[in-house]
């Protein structure tokens, strides 16, 4: 039996950024494909999987660790940070404050973890009416520095498969170079 035709990864992946921007909702929606308006806030960390085919006979399950943005609890998210091969920060595109704050989640998971990919994600593209930062201003910013930029919607599924395929390619690209 060819055990390399079937390698299967476990991989971990960080859902950070502020109070309120989707993180929860993201994490539900791209593990149970559902949404509620609404859900208690997150108190610790919380983790969903789910088992995604990546080419042909490949397998890898995405966990994703859901943690908590307010600012008091830093000591307790930092824990959770530890081992994960890569990130995604979440910014509300409806509140520029989230989006200004998008350094500060890297530098606060850079600690921890060295080198990991990050993703960074404007979420609540639903709420287009009331969008405070453009999408060519978060590429401008992040593009040129290393990181992929997307939006999406929690709400309406939208764009949110594509965050977690995106940061799996390059979670599994970077682990396969590194064997
Ligand atoms: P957090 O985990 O980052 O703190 P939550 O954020 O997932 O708890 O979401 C915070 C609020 O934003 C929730 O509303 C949630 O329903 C809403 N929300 C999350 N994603 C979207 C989205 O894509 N579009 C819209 N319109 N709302 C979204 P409440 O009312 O519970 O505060
Ligand atoms: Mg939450």
């Amino acid at each position: 039996m060819n055990l390399s035709s079937n390698i299967t990864y476990i991989i971990k992946v960080i859902n950070a950024g502020d109070y309120g921007v989707g993180k929860t909702s993201l994490a539900i929606r791209y593990t149970q494909n559902r949404f509620e308006s609404s859900y208690l806030p997150t108190l610790g960390v919380d983790f969903y999987s789910k088992v995604v085919s990546v080419g042909e006979d490949s397998k890898i399950k995405v966990v994703v660790f859901d943690t908590v943005g307010q600012s008091k609890l830093v000591s307790l998210r930092k824990r959770y940070y530890t081992g994960a091969h890569g990130a995604i920060i979440v910014y509300d595109i409806t509140r520029r404050e989230s989006f200004e704050h998008i350094q500060k989640w890297i530098d606060e998971i850079s600690e921890k973890c060295k080198d990991i990919p990050f993703i960074i994600v404007g979420n609540k593209t639903d709420l287009d009416e009331k969008r405070e930062v453009i999408k060519k201003e978060a590429e401008d910013q992040w593009l040129e520095k290393g990181y992929t930029v997307l939006e999406s919607s929690a709400k309406l599924g939208e764009g949110v498969d594509d965050i977690y395929k995106m940061i799996a390619k390059e979670v599994t690209r970077k682990m396969s170079d590194s064997i």
